[in-house]
């Protein structure tokens, strides 16, 4: 190919994230849609692709990464999506609450404040960005509540207190998701349950609310990005509908790339 093209001047490697993340799935449906057969996909993890970005965006290098929205990096670094017309990322998505069968018996009341979880980008964006600045998850969420007492309210009106129920969270280490979590697990221990934060791949995620290992997740980004999960388990979970509208996913490059969209990457 040619060396001066964004193929040649990053070795047409796109710099991927979790294998099992949806976003990598609408990456490699991409790369078939717009005919890309000469690049390649890097899988790797969230962190490592942020690694990278910073590398390349210090020195004004050419790169493209599979990014999504919220996220703290459109606000560190001039960022732009590729535009998408073949519409292989789905346009705005939401996340939802997914809890497990029987998590509404067995306890009501953090089954109303996961019913009443909803927050907006910017509530979100608050809780990542001092966790990026190295605060403690669990800390950044205590600030954001003790700041939002408001909001908080709004999620446990009318819900019973626990009786030191265990309620499992499970979650992947996106920064979305690491924000969200310790927000809604921390909302659920001032409640008065005993809450677990469990790391775990997205299949798993999906598959332990599925079979009742876990109660709960805020990690459900839908329709486009787990369709499959989702397909795959939707009969075996209560879906509670969006914790936050808007999220967006796709292919990101610094502004200073020259092209616009993935078309382009031909
Ligand atoms: N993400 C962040 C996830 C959902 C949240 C876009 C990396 C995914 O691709 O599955």
């Amino acid at each position: 190919g040619d060396p001066n093209s964004i193929g040649g001047q990053t070795n047409y490697k796109i710099i991927g994230i979790e294998p099992g993340a949806g976003l990598m799935k609408q990456t490699r449906d991409a790369l078939k849609k717009y005919e890309l057969n000469n690049w390649q996909l890097v899988e790797g993890s969230s962190a490592a692709m942020v690694a990278e970005l910073k590398k390349a965006y210090n020195k004004k290098e050419p790169i493209i990464v599979t990014g999504w929205s919220p996220h703290w990096m459109f606000s560190t670094y001039d960022l732009k999506y590729l535009e998408d017309p073949n519409n292989s990322y789905g346009g705005a998505e939401n996340i939802n609450t997914i809890v497990r069968k029987g998590l509404e018996q067995d306890a009501p009341g953090a089954y109303t404040i996961l019913d009443q979880f909803a927050w907006k980008t910017s509530d979100m964006e608050e809780v990542m960005v001092d966790v990026t600045g190295g605060m403690d998850p669990s800390k950044a969420a205590e600030k954001w509540i003790n700041a939002n007492q408001d909001k908080v309210a709004e999620w446990t009106k009318g819900a019973q207190t626990g009786n030191s129920e265990s309620i499992k969270l499970v979650y992947v280490a996106w920064d979305t998701e690491i924000a969200s979590t310790n927000v809604i697990g921390k909302v659920l221990e001032q409640n008065g349950y005993k809450v677990t934060l469990s790391q775990v791949e997205v299949g798993p995620m999906y598959a332990g609310i599925a079979n009742g290992s876990a109660d709960a997740t805020v990690s459900a980004w839908l329709p486009s990005t787990h369709l499959e999960y989702y397909n795959t388990y939707k009969n075996n979970f209560v879906d509670l509908g969006p914790n936050l509208k808007g999220t967006k996913t796709g292919l990101v490059v610094p502004k200073y790339v020259d092209i616009n969209s993935i078309e382009e990457l031909k």
